[in-house]
């Protein structure tokens, strides 16, 4: 058996070791770990996938998706840090904001960017749980690059990591950095395309594709997750009421879902998801590829098996050409023969 689905990685995405996360005031192991690339690149392996290296790209379309100043904060926050000592001198390792510019502190004010570093790290970042090391700023540009692949594919998986999808215009967090799959839909777009459809179906709602691309009718996106007023992360965006604004309006689709909703539900959601998609006769689509939805999965209530993925697979791909971005997913036994699913689901399709 091999797998026909050209798997995109660059060996930077195992650069990034965030450390743990910041969760309600104490500091956790956490679950978005460098060993998920590696099983997800075995099992893709073992399968037959062909594992091809992420080609680097310049910035150009990144800082179109996002603010130029977001990204070279990233790209600096950890080197500034260091040398202000914190880890050397206070014992703190990884970059962790203790003070966010939200909109009721500034009051009207504008938003400065502080000299000192600790006051500046919370410029762009909207949690705790998103921790900036020494490698992570390569990881963060190789997980970008393995998303950009070459336009004309019938079908490609980027395996990366950091995850992108809560990630907005200039805010990062959810153990996100930079939007893979945003940037991705822009690159289809530059290429040609007119009309792009993102499917999010990790189990969280991906907040930050849903807001960069909220006025916008060339890019929709369509998420299914579990509910976040049932208590579940991002909290704040994830509801139906969220249809897209100005010329965006009706160009975005969530479909909240209970906690302890398995196949059935799930994919009946998908279905009508994959139902609005269709009508719109997108050229190309990004699907947010988060594993996490699964019954095993640590972080999310959903209870959905290998074969919903496969399906979940067959029905995003039959859309049209496909990238499929790897978002979440952090149970590591069972991850690789998840994405195994999924592609396989998907390659039914685009060999037919
Ligand atoms: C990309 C992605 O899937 N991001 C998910 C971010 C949600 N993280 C919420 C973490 C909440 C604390 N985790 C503790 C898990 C205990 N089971
Ligand atoms: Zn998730």
């Amino acid at each position: 058996m091999t797998l026909p689905v050209p798997v995109v990685w660059s060996e930077d995405c195992l650069r990034h070791e965030p450390g743990g996360e910041v969760w309600l005031g104490v500091r956790d192991q956490g679950t978005e770990v460098p060993a998920r690339a590696l099983v997800l690149r075995d099992a893709l392996a073992a399968a037959g996938a062909p594992i091809v290296p992420a080609r680097p790209h310049d910035e150009l379309l990144l800082r179109t998706v996002h603010d130029p100043d977001l990204v070279d904060h990233l790209a600096g926050i950890w080197d500034a840090w260091s040398a202000a000592g914190f880890p050397a001198d206070y014992g703190r390792d990884r970059v962790v904001p203790y003070v966010f510019p939200t909109a009721g502190l500034l009051g009207g004010l504008p938003l400065r960017t502080p000299p000192a570093v600790h006051g500046r790290a919370g410029r762009f970042c909207y949690d705790t749980m998103t921790l900036v090391g020494p490698g992570s700023w390569a990881a963060i540009r190789g997980a970008v690059d393995a998303g950009l692949v070459s336009s004309g594919e019938r079908l490609a998986y980027a395996l990366c990591r950091p995850p992108g999808h809560h990630v907005t215009r200039d805010a990062y967090g959810g153990s996100c950095y930079l939007n893979n799959a945003a940037v991705a839909a822009q690159a289809l777009l530059a290429a040609g395309a007119r009309r792009i459809a993102i499917i999010d179906i990790d189990a969280h709602h991906g907040n930050g594709t849903q807001m960069i691309f909220y006025e916008r009718p060339d890019v929709w996106y369509g998420s299914l997750h579990v509910d976040p007023g049932a208590g579940w992360f991002p909290h704040y965006a994830g509801y139906t009421a969220e249809r897209g604004a100005g010329p965006g309006e009706g160009f975005n689709r969530n479909l909240p879902l209970a906690p302890g909703t398995g196949d059935d539900g799930w994919l009946t959601a998908l279905d009508a998801l994959c139902a609005e998609a269709r009508a719109l006769g997108p050229d190309a689509v990004v699907v947010s590829l988060g594993l996490d939805a699964a019954a095993t999965d640590p972080e999310s209530p959903l209870r959905v098996t290998e074969a919903g993925y496969r399906t979940a697979g067959r029905m995003v791909a039959s859309l049209g050409p496909t990238v499929l971005i790897q978002e979440g997913g952090y149970d590591l036994p069972t991850l690789g023969a998840l994405a195994v699913a999924a592609l396989a689901g998907a390659a039914t399709v685009a060999h037919e």
